[in-house]
């Protein structure tokens, strides 16, 4: 018989965090409403949360490293937008966050889960915010539970 490692959708009774910049906060509030509201959905208390706001998305990796290494939290939910029509260095700004997120889950064995929007413009931000196209905030918290439960499987 193949073993299977299959995660649930469910809180549990660990703690998360929620990094969330505040650059284009009437997308990223968006964003944190739905991941609250997801992780409520599936079972957490407000106990189990806590988010931490940071300036723009270029802040989000260190305070997401400092929250992951502190060993308090089973995972680390990352939200922010960025959106190329307002910055001449949207590519950088995108692939420093991208690669940050990315590394903290090596470096930490944390769950660390890129909920950050990167989009050509406003209409596709809003689309990700809890209109045409759900909420990327949400998204990011079905992930950041079900890795979880993945790597509580794997022990
Ligand atoms: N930060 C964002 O989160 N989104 C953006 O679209 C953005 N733009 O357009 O520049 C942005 N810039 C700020 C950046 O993240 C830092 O906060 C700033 O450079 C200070 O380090």
């Amino acid at each position: 018989m193949i073993e299977q490692i299959n995660g649930q959708i469910a809180a549990g009774k660990g703690k998360y965090a929620i990094v969330v910049s505040r650059f284009n906060d009437f997308i990223t509030s968006k964003l944190l409403e739905g991941a609250i509201d997801c992780l409520r959905r599936h079972g957490a208390s407000d106990e189990q949360m806590c988010v931490a706001w940071v300036p723009g998305a270029c802040e989000i990796t260190l305070v997401a490293k400092k929250l992951a290494e502190s060993e308090k939290y089973v995972a680390v939910i990352c939200l922010g937008a960025v959106i190329r029509g307002q910055t001449g260095h949207y590519d950088a700004v995108c692939q420093q966050v991208v690669r940050g997120v990315g590394q903290i889950n090596y470096d930490t064995g944390v769950p660390t889960i890129f909920g950050v929007l990167t989009c050509e413009n406003l209409e596709q931000a809003i689309e990700r915010a809890g209109t045409k196209m759900g909420n990327a905030g949400a998204n990011a918290a079905m992930t950041a539970m079900e890795m979880t439960h993945v790597i509580e499987l794997i022990g």
